[in-house]
Order: C-alpha cells, then structure tokens, then sequence
C-alpha cells in the first residue's frame, strides 16, 4: 500500500502569494496541490501544517475519497473557504498522485475528454472606455473567443476591475487594506453604456462577459440585467451577494441575462438552492476552493442535471497548480461552460512549471501523468511571502460596501 509519508505546505511570492501543498508517498511519488485563499494566505498553511497534516500521515494515499471524508466529516465544523481550501489542496495532489501512479493524464481517470480544448475567457479593462476596447481588440487578436469587459466608472476610477490596459491585475497589493469607492447609480448609468460600445464596435464575434463583483441588491441587478439584455452578454457575473441564495430568485425573474456566481462560495450545500431553483445559469465554484477535483465533480454533477453549467472562477490568485486542476475536470464533464483564464506573471511561471497550452481560445490540459503540473522548490525561495490585502470599498458618506 502507497501511504501518504510526508506533506509540505509551501508558502511563497512569486508576484503574488500562493499556498502550495506537496504530499509525498511511501512509494515516492509526489503530488501538488493549491491551497491559496487570497488576502488570507496564512491561514490556510496553518490549518493545513496544524491540524491537517498530523492526522494525513499514514493514510492510503489512493483513497481519496475516504481521505476527503475523514478531512470534511472529521473536522466536525462544516465548510467555509479555509477549510474547503484546505481539503482541495490535499484532493487535488492525491489526484495527481493517482495519475502518476497510473501513467496517465487525471482527465482519463475522469472518463477522458468530452472535448478537444476547454473554452477560457480573458479579461479586457482600462481606465476608461478608449483604452479598454484596445485592450479587447488585444484579446481578440491573440486568439481569446471569449472576453471579460470592464472599465473605470466615472467618480469611482479605483472600483474593482478598473486596472490599467496591459496593466497587470491583482488587486491583493495593499500592505494594509486599501480603501476603494463604490457608487451603484454611477455603475448603473456607465457599465451598459460601455458593454454597449464594446458590442458597437466589434459586434457579436465573441462571447462577451462583465463581473459586477457582488455590488447591486436583486432589484438594481434586475435593472442591469434587463439594460443589457440586447448585447447578449454571455454571463453577469456575481451580480448580488450570494449568501442568501434565495435572493436570486426575485432577480431571475427580472431578466433573461445568464447568471454566474459562486467563486466565494465553498460547497455543494452553498449553491444548492441555486442550482436546484435553476437560479443561476453558470456556477463559478473553484477546484481549489471548493474541496477539490472530488467535491467539485459533485457540485457539476448536481448543476447537470438543472441545466448549470461550470464556469471555474480563475483569476491569477489561484495558482496553476489549481487551473491544472480545474482543466482535467473541465474536459471531462458533460455541462461544461466556460474556464476564466488570467495569465499568471513570468515570476509565476517561473516556480509553477506546466504542460497546459493556449490554442485559439482554448486551454489544452498537459498530457502529462498526473496533473501535469511541476513545482520548484529552490526557485520558490527567491520569493519569499509577502502579506497582503485585498482592497475595502466605501460608499460617499464613508458607509463600508462590497468590493
Ligand atoms: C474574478 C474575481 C476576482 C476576485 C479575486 C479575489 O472573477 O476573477 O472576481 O477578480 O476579485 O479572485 O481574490
Ligand atoms: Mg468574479
């Protein structure tokens, strides 16, 4: 038997903070796993060098499911993003483990491909409307098919999404939280109207998405929603927070713009009224946030069967460890929708080495045994952690809003 011998939790900064497990087996084989939470990193590590590790050693490393049981059930406290990421991050290097094992790719043991590529979006922006229809002019010159929008908001040039073109974008960079604005009728009146000149401009030949990041109540968000129903937006995206799951349902019946939410949520029980109600149209769970390649499979397994479909949170603060993760679930599953795709930075890229490609609009998974995914152990010590914050938002009079 192939016993889980020794895990290491990682932490390092290579442009930004990632949180990277390691397992190694009895037999020697190694599997990654990504366990960053973003603005939270260190958590996570202590959750995992504390209190999970301890109790992993000697476990039947080929018994995933049985470890995900022991790890969830085990805990006695149920879900919440430290925890889910806690236990993706050990899921996920047993999948690779496995794979290696096998010799083969983890989308095979996952039933092969159901398609030659994964679809993945990009993320367009500028500080004003100019410069972000240059930015997805870029995109789509590259090859992307499918392209987030979002510029600057007049009187709130610093909200969410409203970094520079060809600027990079990561938020996580205040050494202490920095304070942005939000002012809803602003965004009301100033996001269609640019959604609307991106369609003006380069008409219907790609998918068009736009993140309104968890800021409107049900009503504004139906508002929105209908204002830009003529564009065909592929998704809004977290239009209202959605902890009250039931808040969706008075929105749905506001407009016909596809939903997509769920990044901030961990658990199949956190999107279950959504899915079960066909509130949504896309679900946004991540593999390395919502309890791995197994409790993932389920969540897109239950959206199945209501007409959901996967929609993988990706920004650059999961690393690549997760989006090789996410591209072996991604090929395999029958209601597949769409993958979000950041580029990472070249310091990213220089301790996560990978074998997934971009093809025309497409990310290829690696054929490689496993997840496909190499870590750098040396190299990541030249990137030594480096705390930092997510942004605050506040509203004019200086009430606190959702970033
Ligand atoms: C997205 C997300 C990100 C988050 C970030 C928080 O759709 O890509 O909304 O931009 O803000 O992942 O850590
Ligand atoms: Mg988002």
């Amino acid at each position: 038997m192939d016993r889980i011998e020794r895990c290491d939790v990682i932490v390092c900064s290579p442009g930004r903070n990632f949180v990277t497990l390691k397992i190694t087996t009895s037999d020697g084989l190694v599997g990654w796993g990504d366990a960053t939470l973003n603005g939270r990193e260190l958590s996570v590590a202590a959750y995992l060098s504390e209190h999970v590790v301890p109790a992993l050693i000697g476990h039947d490393a080929s018994r995933i499911g049985d470890v995900w049981q022991f790890l969830y059930r085990g805990a006695y406290w149920r879900r919440g993003p430290v925890t889910m990421t806690a236990i993706a991050a050990v899921d996920c290097a047993l999948w690779d483990i496995k794979g290696k094992r096998a010799g083969l790719p983890v989308y095979e043991l996952l039933g092969g491909k159901a398609r030659e590529g994964v679809l993945v979006y990009g993320h367009a922006t500028g500080h004003d409307v100019a410069e972000m229809l240059d930015d997805v002019a870029r995109y789509r010159d590259s090859g992307f098919r499918a392209i987030r929008a979002q510029a600057a908001i007049t009187g709130i040039p610093n909200a969410y999404g409203a970094h520079t073109a060809g600027g990079v974008y990561d938020p996580a960079d205040g050494s202490l939280p920095a304070v942005t604005n939000w002012d809803t009728p602003a965004y009301l009146e100033q996001a269609p109207a640019y959604l609307r000149a991106v369609r003006e401009r380069f008409g219907f030949s790609f998918e068009l998405l736009h993140d309104c990041h968890h800021r409107m109540t049900p009503n504004e968000a139906g508002q929105f929603g209908r204002s830009v129903e003529d564009l065909r937006l592929f998704w809004m995206e977290d239009p209202v927070p959605a902890e009250n799951q039931e808040g969706y349902r008075l929105l749905r019946s506001r407009t016909s713009t596809p939903i997509a939410t769920g990044e901030v949520l961990n658990s199949i029980w956190d999107v279950q009224t959504l899915i079960t109600e066909q509130l949504i149209d896309y679900v946004r769970t991540s593999v390395s946030h919502s309890g791995g390649i197994t409790h993932l499979r389920r969540i897109f397994d239950l959206a199945a069967l209501y007409h959901v479909r996967s929609g993988s949170h990706g920004a650059t603060d999961l690393s690549p460890a997760s989006l090789s993760a996410a591209l072996a679930l991604d090929i395999t599953i029958p209601n597949f929708g769409i993958q979000e795709f950041m580029e990472h930075r070249p310091e990213t890229m220089e301790v996560f080495r990978v074998g997934y490609r971009f093809e025309d609009g497409y990310l290829i998974p690696s054929e490689a045994p496993g997840l496909g995914i190499e870590f750098d152990e040396e190299a990541a010590k030249r990137f030594p952690y480096d705390r930092k914050y997510l942004p605050v938002a506040r509203l004019a009079d200086g009430t606190l809003s959702d970033w």
